[in-house]
């Protein structure tokens, strides 16, 4: 059969679906992984075959049949495409759905798993482009995977912070503070009302500011906020760094100094993120997730990787806060896709919902949840639209929001936290948000100034 198949394919006629991986009666199974691509194949090259290559380049196959095969259990370790439909309204562009099966991925390991579905797939020539949109991950997957080291449930209870929001910001500029006037930033932010502040994703430990000097700073500030406002604060230390032991120094200081949270970037790549997991987890600390870098992935809307797949593997892989984007701030991301993007942090069964942008339905198995975070060119203006698209379960954070307002650092902070009570108030006693909202805004910023 293969030395068939062989001369077959030496002649141009065996194909990626002639090999086994179009199979439009396939059934998948609860078990398997199961991938919903985005695909525009090249002018000329069929759908259905560009489909069958995805599954075969993202499973077993190279570009030729090989004797081996024959060594394999081939029929199970081929992933399967199943199902082939254009996009509506967008010529050229097809839905491929393809399943995967359990036995493919390394338990608990999103390196491995991301190997295979987002390998060399995405630079194949057959194809002009191709989007991992959408991915339903079997409960027995999810099993293997030890998820967020804290949770959203026992965050709240470790803050004793309930029925609101969270409220937190940046501190700016970006770069170039010393550790002394950072620390005086976190001590205004704290005191005035926010829950939190947090590190820039590109601050780690550059000449101008070492590390533990910030730390020391940052901590002072916070214990000083905490004994001022009798209330439990924070401030996410970003312990991001060029190696897996300077990031388990960083955080074991951080520790020491008393932070319950800790802070990493995400083009850390998986398996730092995995490992820094397991060290909140040992921990009990909380693990905040800046997504810096998603944009290579997540922004171009024909290739790459949606955002709503990134956070599924972030949730699997462990972090208790994710940035998941605004809506309405200085970043890209339209309210329903958003949204869509929060029920995946939040939910315990996230339901299908395709205004949402969510094409399946996904059981998380008991994985605990991720509080997610707005956060990019926000302000106090905009509390109504922010509690009505997000809820409760959300922190909001105003970088520039909190520390342009022009009476300073301590004023904007109290804006915001004003801001956010007269909000939550007025939704509790059932007025609509969006319609009353400003008004409610613009009576409670008389309690604002001056302080
Ligand atoms: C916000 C921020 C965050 C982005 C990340 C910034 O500052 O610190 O990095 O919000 O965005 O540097 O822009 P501002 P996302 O509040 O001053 O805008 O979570 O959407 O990836
Ligand atoms: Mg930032």
């Amino acid at each position: 059969v293969i030395t068939d198949a062989k001369k077959r394919y030496s002649a141009g006629v065996l194909k990626y679906r002639q090999m086994g991986y179009w199979m439009p009666d396939y059934v998948p199974r609860d078990t398997d992984t199961i991938c919903l691509f985005r695909i525009t194949p090249q002018e000329g090259v069929d759908p259905v075959e560009a489909a069958a290559a995805v599954a075969g380049e993202s499973s077993t196959a190279t570009w030729t049949v090989v004797w081996t095969d024959r060594l394999t259990a081939c029929d199970n370790y081929r992933a399967k495409a199943y199902k082939v439909e254009p996009v509506p309204g967008t010529p050229g562009q097809y839905f491929a759905w393809v399943a995967y099966d359990l036995i493919l991925f390394e338990e608990g390991s999103i390196a491995n798993m991301t190997a295979s579905l987002i390998g060399n797939v995405f630079s194949f020539k057959p194809l002009k482009a191709i989007r991992l949109e959408d991915i339903r991950i079997p409960v027995a997957y999810v099993k293997t995977f030890k998820g967020p080291p804290t949770g959203l449930i026992v965050e709240r209870e470790r803050l004793d912070k309930f029925g609101r929001p969270l409220l937190g910001a940046t501190t700016k500029p970006k770069l170039g503070l010393s550790g002394r006037n950072y620390g005086r930033v976190v001590y205004e932010g704290l005191k005035g009302g926010l829950d939190f502040m947090k590190d820039d994703e590109n601050i780690n430990s550059q000449p101008f500011m070492h590390w533990r000097d910030r730390y020391l700073y940052v901590m002072d500030a916070v214990n000083k906020a905490s004994a001022a406002t009798g209330e439990v604060k924070g401030s996410y230390l970003n312990v991001t760094a060029a190696t897996m032991e300077d990031m388990y120094e960083r955080a074991e200081f951080a520790k020491e100094l008393g932070s319950v949270i800790v802070m990493v970037d995400l083009v850390i790549g998986w398996t730092a993120i995995q490992s820094m997991a397991n060290w909140a987890r040992k921990h009990d600390m909380i693990l905040h997730m800046h997504r810096a870098g998603h944009g290579t992935y997540t922004r171009q809307k024909t290739h790459g990787v949606s955002f709503r797949v990134m956070a599924k593997w972030l949730r699997l892989a462990g972090c208790d806060h994710l940035h998941a984007g605004t809506a309405v701030g200085k970043l890209e991301g339209d309210p329903m896709t958003v949204q869509g993007y929060y029920n995946v942090c939040r939910d315990s069964y996230t339901r299908q919902d395709l205004p949402r942008g969510l094409f399946f339905d996904q059981d998380w198995a008991d994985l605990k949840k991720v509080m997610p975070v707005a956060s990019g060119g926000i302000h106090a203006g905009q509390m109504h639209q922010l509690l009505d698209l997000f809820g409760d379960d959300v922190v909001l954070q105003f970088g520039g929001g909190t520390i342009g307002h022009p009476q300073g650092i301590q004023a904007g902070a109290v804006a915001n936290r004003v801001a956010l009570e007269a909000m939550v108030k007025a939704r509790n006693e059932g007025l609509d948000l969006k319609a009353e909202g400003p008004e409610v805004l613009r009576r409670a910023a008389q309690f604002c100034a001056p302080l």
